[in-house]
């Protein structure tokens, strides 16, 4: 039984991305045993406040998010973090070399029925000096992350880690307090027949999407000649963990509900990560036009398309773009 510190030394990780990832994972113990108390702990519901992004933030975004940049500050190694719940990037020490990006708690409308949510973690280095507080140490692409990893708080926790040598996935063992090793070089497999978006948005998307997905609910029928499967949990850590381990594509596809708003997730600390994992497990992840991981970002808040999964069928929904 091989827990994940004897994972990452084993792989070669410096001692100090080590200690950032096993810091993040203290924090990410902790949500998940705030999440497991639940309505005993009094954390369910809203707050009064909004995010930068205009979201109503919920009890437990800001607690999570509180919890991990406590942690993270207290880690020698780690000179900035930006979060989804914090409008700037928050400077931790001067001397640190990597720089954390994380959603502290993803799919939070799930939080208050009980159902999957997650923490996704991004994990860049510093490429010049200065203080965390400064953005643009931030604006590097995907290609740049060290490691990416998200915990999802399902029935059992389970981390899923990269750090560019294969996606591997560790239960957390409650009795000892530590995630252990309970699958090796995870593959998604190239080829599916499921698929998962909020159809409710359908009318918004662009001609593309809208064939594609016309074209799956025409069945074997149809173009692409195999019954589809759908699937949404609206909590993207579970969709991407279901798609590691059976197959699968997951779209968050551009939508003309806010002109404002270019897709719905965001590209620092969703589209990258989960790409960066997906990729690392054999899949494809893009925008439908271009790999999310070579964008080069303008702002921390960036939001980006999304469409990721089994290889091949990510590909299919390229073509549609190229021919749209
Ligand atoms: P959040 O970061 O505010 O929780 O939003 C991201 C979540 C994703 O986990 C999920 O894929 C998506 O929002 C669901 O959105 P919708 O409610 O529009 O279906
Ligand atoms: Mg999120």
């Amino acid at each position: 039984m091989m827990r994940v510190d004897e994972v990452l030394r084993r792989d070669g990780v410096p001692a100090d991305l080590r200690s950032v990832i096993n810091h993040t994972l203290i924090g990410c113990k902790e949500i998940a045993h705030k999440l497991s108390q639940g309505e005993l702990a009094g954390i369910l519901g809203s707050t009064e406040n909004e995010n930068v992004q205009g979201e109503t933030q919920k009890k437990l975004d800001v607690i999570s998010n509180e919890v991990l940049k406590q942690v993270l500050s207290q880690d020698p190694g780690v000179r900035g973090i930006a979060s989804e719940e914090e409008d700037n990037t928050v400077a931790c020490n001067d001397e640190g070399k990597y720089l954390v990006t994380f959603d502290p708690l993803d799919g939070s409308s799930n939080i208050d029925v009980n159902l999957s949510v997650g923490t996704i973690f991004s994990i860049l280095e510093a490429k010049q000096p200065g203080s965390g507080d400064n953005m643009d140490l931030f604006l590097q692409s995907g290609r740049n992350q060290v490691a990416a990893g998200y915990v999802l708080y399902g029935p059992s926790a389970i981390l899923v880690l990269t750090t560019g040598k294969g996606v591997n996935f560790f239960t957390l063992d409650r009795h000892i307090g530590e995630f252990v090793l309970t699958k090796e070089q995870v593959r998604i497999p190239e080829d599916t027949k499921e698929f998962a978006i909020n159809m409710s948005n359908q009318r918004f998307w662009e001609k593309p999407m809208q064939e594609y997905i016309a074209h799956c609910l025409q069945g074997e029928e149809g173009p692409l000649g195999k019954r589809y499967n759908m699937r949404w949990v609206a909590s993207m850590v579970a969709e991407v963990h279901r798609i590691l381990v059976r197959g699968g594509i997951f779209m968050y596809p551009w939508d003309s509900r806010d002109p404002s708003k270019p897709g719905k997730l965001r590209l620092m600390y969703e589209g990258n990560p989960m790409s960066f994992i997906v990729e690392q497990a054999g899949g494809r992840s893009t925008t439908g036009r271009e790999d999310i991981m070579d964008i080069q970002p303008e702002d921390i808040h960036q939001r980006v398309p999304v469409v990721l999964g089994s290889k091949n069928e990510v590909e299919t929904v390229m073509r549609y773009h190229q021919a749209g």
